[in-house]
């Protein structure tokens, strides 16, 4: 019997119950396990109804993505699909927590559907790459109907099972997942209920026939983001092989393009950026069962951007909030701004219209630095400066309570001089949120020299429980993402001097997959900070000082490297930036000359791996795969190319290191000399991959 499936009968009705921790994934031996107790439960002449359900967190949360890589095994699949499918006895799931990709695919062969009222109910796949190959984009339309099954398919975003009661999608919903699928097997037996198989069910099928219009709007409102991305559209085409094509025909279809995406660049890559988002999570090098420090309540020194996007965060998540101002008037203008972004987001309907009441009472706003007493964690958002961070953190270890922990959300600045500020330098570390902070998911943990490990395993907890994505990574310029991306910066802006111009930079990063380039990056965050400071420390980088002489200081003043018109963020070519361009390189000296886009995305990326090299052989980062999640996190990395460091394995060591020589030569540039290990790694034919297992094993 199987050892992950067992089979128990309670008079006439058999039940199933898988348990295959943690998320009761269909193994190879989770598959065959349910076929074994479907096919005896069948056989077995005292049963007469089947319930299929799981122990544990969830029910089956889709295809065992580790096994994705070996041979396929259609047939042990189909199958077990066409057991339960054509099954003479009722078969009922039961659902808890997750029913997502094939653990819905094989809801959705049984003949009725029950589900808590907590339960999610989705086909994710693409987000893997992939599209379900299972049957579920055919018996989904025919299930809920084509739109909603378009937007389900083409998204990968789950339902909630009153959506899913609402649709079609289940029958009932139960109080537990286990007893509940077994009154409504009775039932169906009390009834004499026919059994349901949607594959011989086309009629929620019909509008969509007669008006196309349905599904295509569907399609495109869920395709607008999936720039470069295969598997939305493939997804797509199943869908309307449902619409178009007999069952049979369809299917083949779904096979024939899951086939294709499974063995494809993007399902590869998207299939490791998923586990090492999840390995991210785990804390290296600290002792195991170490628990977080209870957290009730969290302090923000600082109302301005960062601070009330953090603040925001928090709140989101239900957990309260002192906001911590100087004065009267910045904490009013923080908590406005506050109430006003979350108006905005009721009024494009993303949160309940009585959402921003309730989060704003989540929020307490004061004015002084003492009012941080009662928080268990603290996290300052002030000014970019050591001096001023320095001082708060005097004051912290002045004002807050024994064992809170204290963190600073510098995005640059060394945690450990602000952590000697005080006497508990064990309770301080880096909290590195993103802007706009409400918004973006990445949040860098910095692990100081003295960091405690439960001060550490407390902020990953609560980035955890606010929605974010922890990476911890260790005290450097720019921990992490802005070191990397500085480098990538620094070379843009030598080709910008080469005569390059800013749109056909930013054109190579985008066409790459990058939401956005290097210039219309400047122009979004702004360019008079950095000019004041380079006038402050004397510095000179003579075209964007020209531009910041002229005004233009980026998208808040409608021109930068860009041009934008009536308050768009669309950043548009403008003749003046060439012209000033090309005068501060005639007054210095320098010959223009053309650069070939792949040259400019070497010289751009490559410098990119070589800091995650260096970034590594220094312990900053612990593995390659945190590296990757940084930047799909925090830059908008496309997912289809897995991270830089993943993305770097692929174009090969060996390559980007002699490029990198290369270039350093070219350009003058000792900077971009490939650094030891890369060049170690790369001479031994090896790829970072290999030190992610080395961490692993560890
Ligand atoms: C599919 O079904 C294809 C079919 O259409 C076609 C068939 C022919 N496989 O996320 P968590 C692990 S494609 C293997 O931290 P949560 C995960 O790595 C699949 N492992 O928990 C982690 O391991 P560890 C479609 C999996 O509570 C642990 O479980 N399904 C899988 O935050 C806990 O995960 C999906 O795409 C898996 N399928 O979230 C669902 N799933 O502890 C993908 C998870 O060693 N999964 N693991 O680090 C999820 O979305 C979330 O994991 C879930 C739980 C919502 C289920």
């Amino acid at each position: 019997m199987s050892k992950v499936v067992k089979l128990e009968r309670r008079d006439v009705i058999a039940i199933v119950t898988v348990n295959n921790p943690p998320v009761n994934a269909l193994s190879a031996a989770v598959e065959g396990g349910i076929l074994e107790c479907i096919n005896a439960a069948i056989d077995d002449s005292k049963v007469m109804a089947v319930t299929l359900t799981c122990a544990g967190r969830t029910f089956i949360a889709g295809a065992d993505i580790t096994e994705f890589d070996k041979l396929p095994k259609a047939s042990a699949w189909n199958d077990l699909l066409a057991a339960i499918e054509n099954s003479p006895k009722p078969i009922v799931a039961g659902i808890h927590g997750t029913a997502l990709g094939g653990g819905l695919e094989l809801a959705l062969v049984c003949h009725f559907r029950v589900a808590i009222n907590d339960a999610k109910l989705g086909l994710p796949e693409v987000k893997l790459g992939l599209l379900p190959g299972g049957g579920g984009t055919q018996r989904l339309p025919r299930a809920v109907g084509p739109e909603l099954a378009a937007r389900m398919i083409v998204s990968g975003d789950p339902i909630s099972a009153t959506e899913a009661l609402k649709f079609g999608l289940i029958d009932e919903l139960v109080e537990a997942s286990e007893t509940g699928s077994e009154a409504f097997a009775r039932k169906v037996l009390a009834e004499k209920r026919p059994l349901r198989k949607l594959r011989d069910d086309s009629s929620k099928l019909a509008a969509a026939k007669a008006d196309r219009s349905i599904i295509t709007n569907a399609v495109a409102s869920m395709t607008r983001r999936a720039r470069g991305l295969e598997a939305p559209f493939a997804a797509a085409e199943a869908v309307r092989a449902a619409v178009d094509l007999p069952f049979e025909e369809g299917l083949k279809k779904e096979r024939e393009l899951f086939r294709k995406l499974v063995g494809g660049d993007q399902s590869k890559a998207q299939r490791y950026a998923f586990f090492a988002e999840r390995e991210a999570k785990k804390v290296v090098g600290i002792p195991e069962g170490t628990k977080p420090r209870l957290v009730e309540r969290v302090a923000i020194i600082g109302a301005g951007t960062m601070g009330g996007g953090i603040g925001m965060s928090f709140a989101n998540a239900g957990i309260p909030v002192t906001l911590i101002e100087m004065g009267e008037e910045q904490l009013k203008r923080g908590m406005r701004v506050m109430q006003k972004n979350w108006e905005a987001s009721a009024a494009r309907g993303g949160i309940p219209a009585d959402a921003p009441a309730k989060c704003m009472a989540m929020i307490n706003g004061m004015v002084g630095i003492e009012n941080v007493r009662d928080a268990d964690l603290v996290i300052e958002a002030v000014f970019e400066m050591m001096a001023v961070k320095k001082e708060i953190f005097v004051q912290l270890d002045q004002f807050a309570k024994p064992g809170a922990v204290l963190a600073s959300n510098t995005s640059y600045l060394n945690i450990d001089e602000m952590a000697n500020e005080t006497k508990r330098p064990q309770d301080v570390l880096g909290m590195h949120f993103f802007s706009p902070a409400n918004v973006m998911k990445l949040c860098e943990i910095v692990r100081a020299a003295k960091t405690a490990p439960d001060a550490l395993v407390t902020a990953v907890t609560l980035a955890r429980k606010i929605a974010k994505v922890p990476v911890v990574v260790g005290v450097c310029d720019g921990f992490v993402g802005n070191r990397m991306l500085d480098q990538r910066d620094k070379q843009a802006q030598k080709l910008l001097f080469e005569g390059v111009l800013p749109q056909q930079i930013d054109a190579v990063v985008t066409q790459f997959g990058l939401p956005m380039g290097p210039f219309a990056m400047s122009d979004l965050v702004g360019l008079d900070g950095a000019w004041r400071s380079r006038k402050r420390m004397g510095i000179k980088s003579e075209i964007e000082d020209a531009l910041c002489e002229a005004g233009r200081f980026g998208q808040k003043a409608g021109k930068g490297y860009y041009r934008y018109e009536g308050g768009s963020r669309a950043p548009l070519p403008d003749p003046e930036v060439e012209k000033l361009i090309a005068e501060t390189l005639r007054r210095l000296g320098r010959k223009p000359h053309a650069v070939g886009d792949d040259e400019m995305l070497e010289r751009m990326m490559y410098p990119v791996i070589n800091a995650g090299a260096l970034i590594l052989e220094e312990g900053i980062g612990t593995r390659p795969g945190d590296i990757d999640v940084v930047w799909l996190y925090g830059f908008g990395w496309p997912i289809y190319r897995g991270g830089p460091m993943y993305w770097a394995d692929q174009v090969g060591l060996n390559r980007i290191a002699d490029r990198l020589a290369f270039y350093a030569k070219k350009t003058n540039d000792p900077s971009l000399e490939p650094v030891s290990l890369l060049k170690r790694l790369a001479a031994e034919g090896k790829g970072f991959a290999t030190l992610a297992s080395a961490v692993k094993a560890a």
